[in-house]
């Protein structure tokens, strides 16, 4: 027996008269959800959406084709919006982020990352919706919970309270500002809705170049080590990108990685955050 449990394949949650398909889409991270439209959601069916949102840890609504203003609404529901100060927003909407295509050498997304890292309350929740999609610009998520216990127990013990520098490089270059954002973080967080505890780490050297209290060369190898093992291609969804999608993610317990395939091509995506506790 490990700590592992597989995802059921298909449960169907009934809420009063509605039903919400929860159809799991890998043997260890996300859901797609069904027979719901998102602008039209009861309480009943939003919270057997949050179950499968804890369990599932990512979830996929198709053809759902939101307004600006419907996607605001859908992701209101979760929290407080967070609101991303580094980067431009639309104008009326200022909790909206557009996402395009600045060329393969400024994606800065397309590396394994937690969103925000470098704040000390980075976002809990992310929500994406797909307006135009070219082929390929797959985005991928891993599933951090899995990352965590399949660690061995001495690794796992050895990791207890050691916290780790995360700072925000990439961002800082792309926006010119003078000072690198930074912040210390544990390295296993333990999620303030399901309890469970996810490996919260990011990319060695850019974004997390230090345990605390060591130098970046000492930390370097169990880094490495640490990244590498969160990225498993057993505890990865690939998510294909249609027009009118809605995807939301746990930014508590994934990691993703937007695969930078298309060149040139148009790739908009709009996103909104919902924001978070500090780690512990
Ligand atoms: O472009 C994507 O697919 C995702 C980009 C990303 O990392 C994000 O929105 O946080
Ligand atoms: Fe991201």
């Amino acid at each position: 027996m490990t700590d592992t449990t597989a995802l059921s394949q298909t449960e169907t949650v009934q809420s009063k008269a509605d039903v919400v398909q929860v159809t799991a889409l890998t043997g260890s991270i996300g859901a797609a959800i069904s027979g719901v439209r998102l602008t039209n959601i009861n309480d009943d069916q939003f919270v057997a959406i949050r179950t499968a949102f804890h369990e599932y840890c990512m979830l996929v609504f198709r053809d759902q084709f939101l307004s600006v203003e419907e996607h605001v609404a859908f992701t209101a529901r979760w929290g407080e919006f967070g609101f991303n100060k580094m980067s431009p927003q639309l104008d009326d909407y200022p909790m909206v982020l557009p996402l395009s295509n600045r060329g393969k050498s400024k994606a800065v997304t397309e590396n394994w990352h937690y969103d925000s890292t470098f704040m000390t309350e980075p976002p809990a929740i992310t929500t994406l919706s797909a307006r135009d999609i070219p082929v390929g610009g797959d985005t991928m998520w891993s599933n951090q919970y899995l990352a965590y216990e399949t660690l061995s127990p001495g690794l796992k013990a050895m990791l207890a309270g050691v916290r780790a520098e995360f700072t925000g490089t990439r961002l800082a270059k792309l926006y010119g500002l003078d000072q690198v954002p930074r912040c210390l973080h544990p390295v296993v967080r333990t999620h303030p809705e399901t309890g469970r505890k996810a490996l919260y780490i990011g990319k060695p050297g850019d974004t997390v170049p230090r345990f605390e209290g060591m130098t970046p060369t000492e930390s370097e190898p169990l880094l490495r080590f640490l990244y590498e093992h969160s990225a498993q291609p057993d505890h990865i969804y690939r998510h294909q990108w249609r027009n009118g999608d809605l995807v939301m993610w746990d930014n508590r317990c994934t990691m993703h990685y937007a695969v930078h395939d298309y060149g040139n091509e148009m790739r908009e995506l709009h996103r909104v955050t919902i924001s978070g506790d500090r780690p512990v």
